[in-house]
């Protein structure tokens, strides 16, 4: 027999018991586009206890849309590792670009770092940070639909060894350090230039802050540097980078 009050205790205990597993993480990543989830994945992989954080309902980013709305990507070479260790599928358009289908690779990424370990916490919006003796310690976190309806409603707190900006172009939480420790500087990002786009992001993939290190597209933002458009290589590459870097940090 199904039962509707069962149901709800069943959902109701097992996101606490994920809430509370996931308040004390290892790694705390915000924003799910494709550089957190791809961090995401190898960080769980390697064994590290990873919560992610993103504000919308649906995990993603900016991937689904393709460019323009045409729902394929393009993919340098040197990614490609990154799509076979994922089982993502890819169509060779010439020597140096391959063709991704949007919706494969934002699914994949999704359901490969969930079966990782990653647990996830969507319509969750990161509004600050926590800091002791100079290093970031974790995050403040709400419920998005608490800030959408600006409801006066506190946030609460999850702490993490390591905390990853992966949120894009708006690179939120370097902001909220730039702006409340004067400490960090973000030069804005630049106009288009595909190729040096590519391959800044992926060399300036980094520790910021102590504590904080940024991904994808923050980077550019934090670095000065030029957007890229739909080529998403190099948000898979950084992704992957980042988690070698606090994999051997946190080790
Ligand atoms: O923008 P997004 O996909 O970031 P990315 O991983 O990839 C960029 C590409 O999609 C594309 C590009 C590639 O050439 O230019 O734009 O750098 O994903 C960022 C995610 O962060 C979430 C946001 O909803 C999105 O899914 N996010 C932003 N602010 C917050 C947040 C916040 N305060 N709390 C939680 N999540």
């Amino acid at each position: 027999m199904i039962d509707e009050i069962t149901i709800t205790k069943a959902i109701t205990s097992k996101f606490v018991e994920k809430f509370l597993d996931g308040i004390e993480c290892d790694v705390a990543i915000v924003g799910a586009g494709p550089s957190g989830l791809t961090a995401s994945y190898y960080l769980a992989k390697a064994g590290f206890k990873v919560s992610l954080f993103e504000k919308k309902l649906s995990l993603g980013g900016g991937i689904w849309g393709g460019g323009m709305m045409f729902n394929k990507v393009v993919v340098q070479t040197p990614a490609l590792e990154i799509l076979d260790d994922f089982g993502i599928t890819y169509e060779q358009f010439d020597e140096n670009h391959y063709v991704v289908d949007a919706i494969e690779l934002a699914g994949a990424l999704i359901h490969r770092a969930v079966k990782a370990g990653v647990k996830v916490f969507n319509l969750t919006s990161v509004e600050d940070v926590m800091i002791r003796d100079g290093k970031i310690t974790g995050l403040v976190i709400n419920w998005t639909a608490v800030e959408m309806s600006g409801l006066h409603v506190d946030p609460m707190t999850i702490s993490a060894k390591a905390v990853v900006d992966a949120t894009g172009h708006d690179a939120i939480v370097c902001r909220l350090v730039a702006k409340k420790t004067g400490e960090l500087e973000l030069r804005g990002e630049k106009y288009m230039h595909a190729e040096a786009g590519e391959s800044g992001v992926v060399e300036n993939t980094s520790e910021v802050f102590p504590g904080l290190f940024v991904t994808g597209m923050a980077v550019a933002a934090v670095y000065g540097l030029p957007r890229m458009g739909p080529i998403f290589g190099g948000m898979l590459l950084s992704g992957k980078k980042v988690a070698e870097l606090i994999a051997k940090k946190l080790k």
